[in-house]
């Protein structure tokens, strides 16, 4: 269903650039770009490209670490062993995501601390979906199927970024997302072959998380700041609004099968455009929760602030352990 996002529609490519009176180094860079391969940590890259990326991957991993939070809040009260597992080895899951984001960030010549400094002092973006609650135990089933499934959705095309450490960590977090995506769609088929009350609340938390989901995707083409830029350098492929309607068009029929119906009255098969027509999306709601004003924003952040400082004792072991093994070694060379 989603390795088709692979696919550029109209065969856009990163653009050429004008090589006229360039240095040596930026002329190199411009022939990876008009080449479409990789920039690795040691090439040189314009200043702006690097930014760009740092901005991006930082805000992707911090979103997979918030991201924990919602799904996080049910683990304990999982309905089964099995889904408690199942549960636990997702959020996992996403707490490796990033770190693999972290450390992919890391050979841009930023540092952990202060990526994890700026998010904690309100300064970095994660995605506005993460600011939605999970009353029910069906919240967490439609975050695999749905959250999960618009995520993968964005990525897919991420694996081909021209910049080679996030275009790797995206093969493997797209492969996990995948089996994230399954495990979702598979508890809500539970639930929706149970009883009544378990329908309604499966039903219920598609109602809640359908329009913010179609958010996860960025404002549309028209107000999106950075797409231009990013479409030169090989690290977007595909627009906002096609990926958004990508994900729509899949997701139909799979809430078909569920026996679940989509809260957009709009919603309907467009014979010409040979896509789903759907409804207004609240921008509104979309820059409120993503400016800090969200249902969980304070809650996300707080918890996140209050982990980081719980777990200062860790990292001074950690450093005190390292430091004790780096003075045995130096005293054994000696
Ligand atoms: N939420 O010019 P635009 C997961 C910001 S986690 C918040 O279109 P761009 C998972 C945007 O940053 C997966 N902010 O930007 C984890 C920019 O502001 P700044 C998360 C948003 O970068 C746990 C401004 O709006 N995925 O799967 O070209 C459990 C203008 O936007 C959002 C990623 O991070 C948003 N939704 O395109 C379960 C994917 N949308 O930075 C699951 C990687 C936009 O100028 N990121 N903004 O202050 C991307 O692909 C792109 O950054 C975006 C936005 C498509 C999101």
């Amino acid at each position: 269903m989603y390795t088709q996002s692979l696919d550029l529609p109209g065969g856009q490519q990163p653009a050429a650039a004008d090589n006229t009176e360039v240095s040596p180094e930026q002329a190199r860079f411009d022939a990876v770009m008009r080449a479409d391969g990789k920039i690795e940590p040691r090439d040189w890259m314009p200043e702006a490209y690097r930014k760009t990326l740092v901005r991006q991957i930082s805000q992707h991993a911090h979103s997979e670490i918030i991201g924990m939070q919602p799904e996080g809040n049910w683990i304990s009260r999982a309905p089964s062993l099995k889904r408690k597992a199942i549960l636990l080895a997702k959020v996992q899951d996403e707490g490796g995501h990033g770190l693999y984001l972290y450390s992919a960030a890391e050979t841009m010549g930023v540092s952990r601390d202060q990526l994890v400094d700026a998010l904690h002092a309100g300064k970095a973006k994660y995605s506005s979906i993460f600011n939605y609650p999970t009353p029910t135990w069906a919240d967490v089933g439609v975050i695999g199927w749905l959250v999960d499934g618009a995520a993968i959705m964005n990525q897919i095309p991420l694996c081909r970024c021209t910049y080679g450490p996030y275009a790797r960590a995206m093969i493997r977090i797209c492969k996990e997302e995948s089996f994230h995506q399954r495990q979702g769609f598979d508890a809500l088929l539970a639930m929706m072959k149970g009883t009544q009350a378990q329908r309604d609340m499966v039903q219920q938390a598609v109602d809640r998380w359908w329009w913010p989901v179609l958010m996860m995707f960025g404002p549309s083409d028209k107000d999106s700041i950075h797409s231009g830029q990013s479409f030169q350098w090989g690290i977007k492929r595909i627009s906002n609004d096609d990926l958004r309607q990508k994900f729509v068009d899949a997701i139909v029929e799979q809430a078909r099968v569920l026996g679940v119906t989509l809260p957009d009255p709009d919603l309907k098969w467009n014979a010409q455009r040979k896509a789903y027509d759907y409804g207004a999306i609240d921008w509104e709601e979309f820059w409120r929760v993503v400016n800090g004003d969200g249902p969980c924003n304070k809650e996300r952040l707080a918890t996140r602030v209050k982990a980081h400082e719980d777990g200062a004792w860790v990292r001074e072991a950690a450093l005190a352990y390292a430091a004790k093994q780096a003075a045995r070694a130096r005293r054994q060379a000696a």
